[in-house]
């Protein structure tokens, strides 16, 4: 493990690579893998694009040698910030093949985030769209190369404008091989501090990760899994990207999750398995209904990343006509998946069981003392793919793991007898917004910056779509600011969209908890 990520301990390590999670390979060579044992196989479907196991594979080849010739080599930091486009599948394993690791920004982050990720991870490239949803990310990225000077490319899929265009291109000889136990690649996580927090994910671990998913959701080469959601997510990349792969089966990529979007290819590739958030899912299940696409390929929806209210799980069998399985996961690892033959009344309440058998979760008090079987408290979380602790960020990191390395998720959960986990709520300030996460003390620090605001506190308030919604609780200096005030003002100052707030509440003062600081309980009861 380098500089600034925290390693397993070396016992927990060698139980795990004994007991076969932990594999002798790094990402690279299971792809190199995959295109030996299945080269005609297809991999990908992604726009007109439509690559085998050994077309994707030679891509993959042809890119790492290209990187690799521009100067970009084992440890350098690459963020990535690409739209779902078959050039984000083979970047990844391109840069995973010669130990380059990409930060994986998500196409809505601004000047803000993204200056932040380059200067945080000392990125010597940043790879970009063109254009996408109408933002030019050329612009984005004069901006963020003027500000950060170890930035030495930039690489644009598409038009590069006075950038370098991907794909680039090279000779796949003598390329250094990574350290499976090294870090492959840097996920967000959701965050609850002033600034985004990287996980630091391993080849190994991860991969496994992505394996025992593929293992708890019975995939096979038949599993044609359709992304909607931006794949730089973890749960589209462990349960889409890696679980498929592990499998030999199908990866389709559409632009986004709307029916208009994803039905025609749900029709046209035979789609088996997919991933929604609740909203995407909602909108799925009104469409299906006047909807002339054949949706009968699909075996099973996955439903997770914000709580699925039962009253709703029960509608999405018989409106979309397959199964339904929920998942529950984060960035840092520790996820859960339905089983095939869970029963019903689980799969309707429960949001899903760990998916490896080596996954250890606690529930405690405040105290770290475990509750009463069934009751609800703190989920704690250790195993083979969960993670020891966050890039670079010693202080945040004795706050968020215990001493004996069990992260503290920050969720309130409850297990059933069965071990399977019901989401109950949250400890950790931070709002689920359709499934995007916002770290709250972030936005506030934005906020506080505004001449019109004296104190300000972002809470999240229940939404039938998107599960929460950002109510900004503001305490007014002079002339209390408009929502549009304050979203201009973000938008000035680089924040990604969906961190605006959504709603504007302006207070005499903040109410206050016992010990003196601010009750965000108290705020999103009063405005209910
Ligand atoms: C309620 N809250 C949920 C659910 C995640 C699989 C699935 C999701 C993610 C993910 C992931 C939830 N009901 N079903 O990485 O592998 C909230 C919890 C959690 C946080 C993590 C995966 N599923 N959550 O959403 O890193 O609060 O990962 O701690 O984006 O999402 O968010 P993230």
């Amino acid at each position: 493990m380098q500089d600034g990520c925290t390693p397993w301990p070396e016992e927990f390590a060698e139980r795990y690579r004994a007991a076969g999670y932990w594999r002798d390979e790094t990402l690279g060579e299971l792809l190199g893998g995959l295109a030996r044992s299945h080269p005609g196989k297809t991999a990908l479907v992604a726009g007109e694009e439509r690559w085998s196991y050994a077309e994707l594979d030679a891509r993959t080849d042809r890119m790492a040698a290209g990187l690799h010739r521009i100067g970009i080599g084992p440890g350098d930091r690459v963020v990535v910030q690409l739209p779902n486009i078959p050039e984000l599948v083979t970047l990844m394993f391109a840069l995973f093949r010669i130990g380059a690791q990409p930060v994986l920004a998500l196409p809505a982050h601004r000047s803000s985030e993204i200056t932040y990720f380059c200067e945080f991870t000392d990125a010597v490239a940043y790879v970009i769209p063109d254009v996408h949803v109408g933002f030019d990310y050329r612009e984005l990225a004069a901006e963020v190369t003027a500000r950060v000077p170890t930035l030495k490319h930039v690489l644009v899929a598409g038009d590069p404008g006075d950038f370098t265009a991907l794909p680039l291109d090279g000779e796949p000889a003598g390329l250094p091989r990574p350290d499976p136990a090294g870090v492959a690649l840097f996920l967000l996580s959701g965050g609850t501090t002033g600034v985004p927090k990287l996980v630091p994910r391993a080849h190994q671990e991860w991969s496994y990760s992505g394996r025992a998913v593929a293992e708890a959701c019975d995939y096979g080469e038949e599993t044609v899994h359709l992304v909607s959601l931006p794949l730089s997510h973890n749960w589209p990349l462990t349960h889409g990207l890696l679980a498929t792969f592990h499998a030999a089966g199908t990866l389709v990529l559409a632009p986004g999750p709307s029916p208009d979007e994803a039905f025609p290819l749900i029709e046209r590739e035979r789609v088996t398995e997919t991933g929604l958030i609740p909203g995407a899912a909602l909108l799925w299940m009104e469409a299906a209904e006047w909807d002339e696409y054949d949706l009968s390929s699909l075996r099973r929806v996955t439903i997770g990343g914000t709580k699925l209210q039962p009253e709703m799980a029960r509608r999405v069998e018989p409106a979309l006509g397959c199964r339904l399985q929920q998942a529950f996961g984060m960035a840092e690892g520790l996820c859960g998946f339905h089983r095939w033959d869970d029963p019903q009344d689980v799969v309707l309440v429960s949001q899903g069981l760990p998916v490896s058998p080596a996954d250890e979760v606690r529930v405690v008090d405040e105290d770290d003392n475990d509750v009463a079987p069934g009751e609800v408290g703190r989920l704690l979380a250790r195993g083979p793919y969960t993670v020891r602790g966050y890039y670079r960020a010693p202080e945040h990191n004795a706050k968020t793991f215990t001493a004996d390395g069990f992260y503290r998720t920050g969720d309130l959960v409850r297990l059933l007898p069965t071990g399977h986990l019901i989401f109950e709520g949250r400890v950790k300030d931070q709002i689920n917004r359709g499934a995007e996460k916002i770290a709250a003390e972030e936005v506030e620090n934005h906020l506080l910056a505004h001449p019109s605001v004296r104190e300000v506190a972002l809470v999240g308030l229940p939404d039938d779509v998107l599960g929460e919604r950002s109510c900004a609780c503001v305490v007014p200096r002079g002339t209390p600011p408009t929502l549009a005030e304050l979203a201009a003002f973000l938008r000035d100052r680089g924040v990604a969209a969906f961190k605006f707030p959504d709603r504007l509440e302006i207070v005499p003062r903040l109410p206050l908890t016992p010990l003196g600081k601010v009750s965000k309980k108290t705020l999103a009861g009063m405005f209910h």
